[in-house]
């Protein structure tokens, strides 16, 4: 083929490839070098150094081979350029890089043990269990009862340490939010924990970092951090249970929900609904994304992941629904309304 028509190839495939299925919310930042807490800090002072260490060395190394090609071969070797010779690969080959190795293992390794340094007592705490693909969030009360449960989307009050203990109902997962903390798997039968302290309001983007299967790439989550006052509010709502619907259109709708089976799999604190092989459904409204930050929490989405959730994420452990487009609607009205 020839040059150009590659070119206008590849840069067409790209263009469709950027307009096409990118949902709006994978545009949140997910980069380890833009730190939100002192945990993503010291690990991004470690990036850096080593990138730095990185580029000095790459410099030292062009600089002695930009020498060596300039001088050329030495007419004839005396015993003195010899020993300089060796002393240069004893000093530049061993001795330089073992130093470097030595306090850039070093600076990691104390960085380690900062890092699993138990949090501060009055930490908050969060349960956080990872299913083939989604992130259910349980936050505790001080005697590890759950006191409210919601999914794939973590708030948490600024400032404020923040213990995690991670969980798997499946399988191996990983959770990772590049600009709070490094990755700490969810391993079955075992809690491991991990604890950052947010400095900023934002909202930031987790991902699933450990290969768990089929969706494992649509395993993302929101982190949520805001001002105390608001996170208290949050949490307030999140604890009680959904109100009793008020129109006919969602009196309707919940009795939808309950003839599809929906109760079988999903919990709606307040009604029948105890199922828990999917996320919580309680507060459903007031999240903004759905399926694992696949999609934004719109009716056009919900009812499009209500119909076909494998055409939205294949594989994904829902069945699909046949509904009239009445009692489709009327269901959506409904989960709508579970704000
Ligand atoms: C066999 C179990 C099962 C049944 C039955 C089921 N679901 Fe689900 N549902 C799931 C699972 C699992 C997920 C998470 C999928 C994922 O993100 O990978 C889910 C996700 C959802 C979500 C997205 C929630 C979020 O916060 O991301 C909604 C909304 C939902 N289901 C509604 C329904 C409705 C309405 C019905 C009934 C018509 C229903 N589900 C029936 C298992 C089920
Ligand atoms: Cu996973």
């Amino acid at each position: 083929m020839h040059f150009w028509s590659k070119v206008s190839r590849s840069a067409i495939y790209v263009g469709m490839l950027l307009l096409s299925n990118i949902p709006l919310l994978y545009a949140q930042s997910q980069s380890a070098i833009e730190p939100a807490s002192a945990q993503a800090r010291g690990i991004s002072y470690i990036w850096w150094s080593m990138f730095w260490v990185a580029v000095a060395v790459f410099i030292a190394v062009m600089l002695i081979l930009a020498w060596g090609l300039w001088r050329g071969k030495a007419d004839k070797p005396t015993h003195l350029s010899y020993l300089a010779s060796r002393n240069l690969v004893i000093v530049a080959g061993v001795a330089v890089p073992l130093i470097t190795v030595i306090c850039l293992v070093g600076g990691s390794l104390f960085l380690g043990r900062t890092l699993s340094e138990k949090p501060p007592a009055d930490a908050l705490e969060i349960r956080i269990t990872g299913w083939m693909w989604w992130w259910q969030i349980e936050y505790l009360d001080e005697n590890s009862n759950t006191i409210a449960t919601t999914a794939n989307e973590l708030h948490v009050p600024v400032n404020k340490p923040i213990q995690l203990y991670l969980e798997s109902g499946d399988v191996i997962h990983s959770f990772w939010v590049p600009q709070l903390h490094g990755k700490t798997d969810l391993i079955p039968g075992r809690t491991n924990s991990s604890w950052f302290e947010v400095d900023v309001s934002g909202t930031f983007r987790g991902q699933c970092a450990e290969f768990c299967g089929l969706q494992h790439a649509l395993m993302g989550f929101l982190v949520v951090s805001e001002p105390q006052a608001e996170f208290d509010a949050w949490l307030a709502n999140q604890q009680t249970p959904s109100s009793a619907p008020s129109t006919s259109e969602t009196t309707a709708g919940q009795r939808v929900f309950f003839e599809a089976g929906c109760q079988h799999c999903h919990t709606i604190k307040g009604t029948d609904a105890t199922g828990t092989a999917g996320p919580d459904l309680t507060h459903l409204a007031s999240r903004q994304s759905i399926a694992s930050v696949t999609r934004q929490n719109s009716r056009a989405h919900l009812g499009g992941w209500v119909a076909d959730p494998n055409g939205i994420k294949p594989g994904a452990k829902m069945p699909m629904s046949q509904l009239e487009p009445e009692e489709l609607s009327n269901l959506l009205d409904y989960l709508q309304s579970l704000n």
